[in-house]
C-alpha cells in the first residue's frame, strides 16, 4: 500500500494530517522537542512509561486476552472490561510515534511481538476484539451501547496510522486496514445502521483516509458522524445524551453527556467537515466548544465534573471537590483543540491546549512515569488512601496516582500523547512558520517555493516566560513568523524584541515578525509570569468566596505538606488584597490566615446567622501554593486550588 503525501503536508510523520485548513502541522520529523519540562516528561514516558504500560497489561490479562482467543479458551480466560484491547493498541500508538523519533529499533521489535499477539487474534474477515464473537461469548455487534467494538478498531487504526506514518507500513498498519475494510463491510450502506456508543472510529477512519488516499474510510467516517444522534441506541439511564445519540452532531450547541466520548466525537466531526469541505458541521463544532470552555471547563483545562457517568455537568456546573476531568478528557480535548487550531487558525485552541497540557496531562503521570491519576480533583479534602502498588484501583482513586486501574484508559493515554507531543508544537503556511506551544526545540521545514527555512527555541517555560527564537537557516526571502501571546499575558505587558532590538508591546493572540531572516537573527517574546489572583464568574457557585492563583501557564494549589502544624487545606484563608508573590522554587507565596482546628472541629453546625462572628483563625506567615500538575508527589496530602477569602473578623481584626 502506497503511503500518501497528504496535500498540504510535507511531512507524513504526523497523528494529524488534514488536506485542508489555515495551517499546515510540522511533523515529528520537523520539530524535536531538545529539553526543559516537556524533554523531561517525555524522556520518562520513554523510558518508564511504555514499558509500566506493557508489564501492567501483561500482569493483568489484557494482552493474555488475545492469546486465549487464539487457542480457544477466551470465554473462560477472559480478563479486564469489554474495551480492554483499546489500552494495548494506544500503547502500540505510543510505541510507534516514540519509534519514529531517535532509535526505534529496540521499539520496533517490541511492537512486533505485540503486533504478533494481536494479529493472531484477528479471523479472516477482519473482525478484530477479545470480547465478542466467539463459541461462548455474546454476537458480534449485539451489545453497540456498551460494546465498544469500533472504539477498540479505532484505537487500533490510530495505532496503524502511526506506524503507517512513522516507520512505514508494517503489520500493525496491515491489521490495522483488515479491521478498516471490515467495519466499512460491515456498517457501510447496507450494512448495520448503528454507531458505536464510544465515538472513536470517526477520527481514526479519516485519518486512515488521508495517510491511504482511500474515500472509502473518509465516507465510513461521514456517515458515523451523520448517524448520531438520531436515536439508534438505546435509552439508558443516564439518558442518549450520554453517547451523544440524542441530538446530530450539526444541531447541538455544546458538549454534552460523557466527556472523552463527547471529545473524540468532535474532533472526528472536524475532521469529516475538514475533508468534505462541510463548514456548517465545522461551525458547529467550533460554537460547541465555545460554549464548552465558557461554561463547562475548570481552571485547569479540565472536562466533565460528573462522577456518576464521567460526563460534563450543566453549565457552570465545575464542583472543584466533585470535579472528574479525567486524564482522558484532557487528551480529547487537546486533540479536538488541534484540528480546530489547524481548521481556523484562532490562537484561542492553542491557548486552551496549553492549559490543559500543563494542569491535566501533567498531572496525571507520577514524577517516576509508574503512577497516574484517572480522576484530577480541583479539591481534595482527606489525604485518602496510598493505592496498591500490586493491585488495579478503582479509576477514581482518591489517595495518590496509581499504578493502574481497572479501567486503566489514561496511563496509555498520557503514553501517546507526549510520545507526539512535538507534533503539537507548530506549524506552517504560505508566509511562514507559527509557534503555537513554547518549549526547547529545532523546527525545521520547507516554505512554498522550497525555501528552506529553521529555527532553534530556547525558553525557560512554563516557570519563567522568556521565549527565544534563533533563526537557523532562512531563505533570502522575507516570511514571518507568527508566535502565540497566551490570553494570560492580558493586562500585563508582553514584549517582542525584534532582530534588531525593536521592543513592541503586544497583546494576546499573535505576534508576528515578517522580514527576510539570516541564520543568526533572534526573535525574543517575554510574557509576564508573575503570580496573579484568578476570581471565577459568580455562575460558578461552587466556587463563590473563593480565589484561585495562576502564574504563566500553571494554576497553583495549596497542598497541605507546605502548611505547619499538621494542618489540612481546609483551614486556609486567603487575602487576595495583596500578593501573590513568587517564593523559592517555583512556589507562590500568599497573604492568609489558617482556621483554628479545635474550634473548627468542635463546631456544633456548619451555619451560622449572618453578621456573627466566623470561626477563629490565626494569620500565617505566608501560604506555599505549588503547581497543580506537582501534587501529591510527596506523600498523602489534602489540596485545593480555589482557596476562600477571609471573613473581615476571623482573626479579630479588621481585616489580615
Ligand atoms: O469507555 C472507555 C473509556 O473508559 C472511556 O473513554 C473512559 O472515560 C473510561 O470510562
Ligand atoms: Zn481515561
Amino acid at each position: 500500500m502506497k503511503l500518501v503525501r497528504e496535500n498540504t503536508a510535507r511531512s507524513l510523520v504526523l497523528p494529524v494530517a488534514p488536506t485542508r485548513g489555515r495551517l499546515r502541522p510540522l511533523g515529528l520529523d520537523e520539530v524535536r522537542i531538545t529539553g526543559g519540562f516537556w524533554a523531561r516528561r517525555r524522556e520518562t514516558n520513554a523510558t518508564a512509561t511504555l514499558g509500566h504500560c506493557r508489564d501492567w497489561m501483561e500482569r493483568v490479562g489484557w494482552t493474555g486476552n488475545f492469546r486465549a482467543a487464539v487457542e480457544g479458551r477466551i470465554h473462560r480466560d477472559r480478563r479486564g472490561r469489554e474495551f480492554a484491547d483499546s489500552d494495548v493498541y494506544k500503547l502500540l500508538e505510543a510505541m510507534a510515534w516514540q519509534a519514529g523519533q531517535g532509535d526505534g529499533t529496540a521499539l520496533d521489535a517490541g511492537i512486533a511481538e505485540l503486533t504478533g499477539t494481536i494479529a493472531a487474534a484477528q479471523e479472516p474477515d477482519g473482525y478484530l476484539n477479545t470480547a465478542f464473537g466467539r463459541p461462548g461469548q455474546r454476537p458480534r455487534y449485539s451489545d453497540l451501547e456498551w460494546g465498544h467494538e469500533l472504539y477498540c478498531y479505532g484505537h487500533l487504526i490510530q495505532a496503524g496510522v502511526a506506524q503507517l506514518r512513522a516507520r512505514g507500513e508494517g503489520e500493525l498498519a496491515k491489521t490495522a486496514l483488515r479491521a478498516a475494510d471490515h467495519v466499512c463491510a460491515t456498517f457501510g450502506p447496507g450494512g448495520i445502521e448503528g454507531v458505536c456508543g464510544h465515538p472513536e472510529i470517526e477520527t481514526a477512519l479519516v485519518e486512515l483516509a488521508r495517510a491511504t488516499g482511500e474515500q472509502r474510510y473518509l465516507d465510513q467516517a461521514a456517515l458515523f458522524v451523520d448517524r448520531r444522534g438520531h436515536g439508534t441506541l438505546a435509552d439508558i439511564e443516564f439518558g442518549r445524551a450520554y453517547f451523544q445519540d440524542d441530538l446530530p452532531v450539526r444541531d447541538a450547541t455544546v458538549l454534552r453527556g460523557h466527556a472523552v466520548r463527547a471529545l473524540y466525537l468532535a474532533a472526528g466531526a472536524v475532521d469529516v467537515a475538514v475533508e468534505t469541505g462541510d463548514d456548517a458541521l465545522l461551525a458547529a463544532v467550533a460554537r460547541q466548544w465555545e460554549t464548552t470552555v465558557a461554561r463547562r471547563t475548570y481552571l485547569t483545562g479540565g472536562m466533565g465534573s460528573h462522577h456518576r457517568d464521567e460526563s460534563f455537568g450543566d453549565d457552570f456546573v465545575l464542583p472543584p471537590d466533585r470535579a472528574y476531568a479525567e486524564t482522558c478528557a484532557g487528551v480529547a480535548s487537546v486533540m479536538l483543540g488541534w484540528r480546530l487550531l489547524l481548521a481556523t487558525g484562532d490562537p484561542r485552541y492553542a491557548d486552551l491546549a496549553e492549559r490543559t497540557l500543563f494542569n491535566v496531562v501533567a498531572a496525571s503521570p507520577s514524577e517516576d512515569g509508574r503512577a497516574f491519576f484517572y480522576a484530577n480533583t480541583l479539591h481534595r479534602r482527606s489525604r485518602g488512601t496510598v493505592p496498591s502498588a500490586n493491585a488495579q484501583s478503582p479509576r477514581a482513586e482518591s489517595g495518590l496516582r496509581a499504578p493502574w486501574f481497572a479501567v486503566s484508559c489514561c496511563p496509555t493515554n498520557v503514553a501517546r500523547t507526549l510520545a507526539l507531543l512535538p507534533a503539537y508544537l507548530a506549524t506552517a503556511d504560505d508566509r511562514g512558520v507559527q509557534l503555537h506551544q513554547y518549549a526547547d526545540a529545532e523546527i525545521a521545514t520547507t516554505l512554498p517555493g522550497g525555501h528552506a527555512v529553521a529555527l532553534r527555541v530556547r525558553t525557560d517555560y512554563p516557570h519563567g516566560g522568556r521565549v527565544t527564537v534563533r533563526i537557523t537557516r532562512s531563505a533570502d526571502h522575507p516570511w514571518t513568523l507568527s508566535l502565540r501571546v497566551p490570553a494570560w499575558a492580558a493586562g500585563a505587558t508582553a514584549w517582542l524584541v525584534d532582530a534588531d532590538g525593536a521592543r513592541r508591546p503586544v497583546a494576546p493572540g499573535t505576534a508576528t515578525v515578517t522580514r527576510a531572516f539570516r541564520a543568526g537573527d533572534e526573535i525574543r517574546l517575554e510574557l509576564p509570569v508573575a503570580p496573579r489572583w484568578i476570581g471565577a464568574d459568580p455562575r460558578v457557585d461552587a466556587v463563590r468566596g473563593t480565589v484561585a492563583v495562576e502564574r504563566g501557564p500553571l494554576v497553583y494549589c495549596a497542598e497541605s505538606v507546605d502548611l505547619p502544624g499538621g494542618q489540612e487545606v481546609d483551614a486556609v484563608r486567603v487575602d487576595p488584597s495583596a500578593g501573590p508573590e513568587d517564593g523559592p522554587d517555583g512556589t507562590v507565596v500568599v497573604p492568609g490566615e489558617l482556621a483554628v482546628a479545635d474550634e473548627r472541629s468542635g463546631a456544633p453546625w456548619s451555619y451560622r446567622p449572618l453578621g456573627e462572628a466566623a470561626d477563629p483563625a490565626e494569620r500565617a506567615p505566608g501560604i506555599v501554593l505549588v503547581p497543580y500538575h506537582s501534587w501529591a508527589n510527596r506523600g498523602p496530602s489534602t489540596m485545593r486550588v480555589w482557596l476562600p477569602t477571609a471573613e473581615p473578623d476571623s482573626t479579630g481584626a479588621a481585616g489580615i
